[in-house]
């Protein structure tokens, strides 16, 4: 897949996209990023991509002639065009799917107090924002959005069961790891880990994986389908069923997780 950033802080990116999976991907052709200036679109003197908000208030917004302009030089009928921003649908795992199976995604890194409006009422096809806090531009964004879609595409992470069983994919956050030494500081690691015995190991983590989630994000148990084993697991070690997940067989609606595409 291919992916182009329309950013007036083409330097923003000297080096993230030059590490790990993202790295891997570009260097096996699964993917490529491009990056396209607004500056580069401009007519005056000055190379004006932002101006005063009609009605006045603080801060600039970002002129919509460049970003059409650089947009349009680029766009083709299979692209996917996105503005990031906070007032964005929040991106996840599932979104990375998505984005994944697309051949061309172009994202607009949002600078200043935002974009003109009529970016998002003529240009764009999606609004994606990466979390409830505010960063100063969209840049940031980016990588974050193009590492976690870089380590899906093939070949990318070494082991593709390391991906597989990533937090998020089944629904859950992990269960603990451990290496050796096998005691450490007077913490051993649990014996189950060391049985041999693989369907006990497996039990063990999907166990874990229950807790940490009922004890640390309880929401996500709503996604989630449950066992009856799961249920009498928790139960037995909460004394209580998390609110999430009380009522039904899985609490919910539980198709998000599962329709990746
Ligand atoms: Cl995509 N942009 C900005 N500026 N702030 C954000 C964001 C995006 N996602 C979370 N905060």
């Amino acid at each position: 897949m291919r992916i182009d950033l329309i950013t007036i802080f083409p330097e923003f990116f000297v080096g993230p996209f030059d590490c790990g999976p993202t790295r891997i991907a570009r260097e096996k052709g699964v993917l490529e990023i491009g990056i396209v200036n607004p500056r580069d679109f401009t007519t005056d003197l000055h190379r004006t991509v932002d101006d005063y908000p009609f009605g006045g208030g603080a801060g600039m917004v970002m002129k919509p002639e460049p970003i059409f302009l650089a947009v349009e030089s680029i766009r083709k009928p299979e692209s996917r065009v996105i503005l990031l921003s906070p007032q964005g649908e929040r991106f996840d795992q599932q979104m990375a799917h998505r984005f994944c199976s697309l051949s061309h995604l172009i994202l607009i890194c949002g600078r200043y107090k935002g974009v003109d409006e009529r970016v998002r009422l003529l240009l764009i096809d999606q609004e994606v924002s990466i979390g409830d806090y505010v960063l100063a531009g969209g840049e940031a964004a980016a990588v974050v959005m193009i590492e976690a879609i870089a380590r899906l595409l093939p070949g990318a992470v070494g082991d593709e069961d390391s991906v597989a069983t990533d937090s998020f994919e089944n629904g859950l956050l992990d269960a603990p790891v451990y290496t050796r030494p096998r005691e450490f500081r007077g913490v051993s690691v649990p014996e189950v880990l060391i049985s041999g015995n693989h369907g006990a190991v497996a039990k063990w983590r999907r166990q874990q994986a229950l807790l940490n989630t009922a004890r640390r994000r309880p929401e996500l148990l709503r996604n989630v389908l449950l066992s009856a084993e799961d249920r009498d697991f928790l139960l037995r070690e909460l004394g209580e069923l998390p609110a999430e997940i009380k009522d039904g067989e899985c609490g919910g609606e539980i198709k998000k997780v599962f329709e990746k595409i």
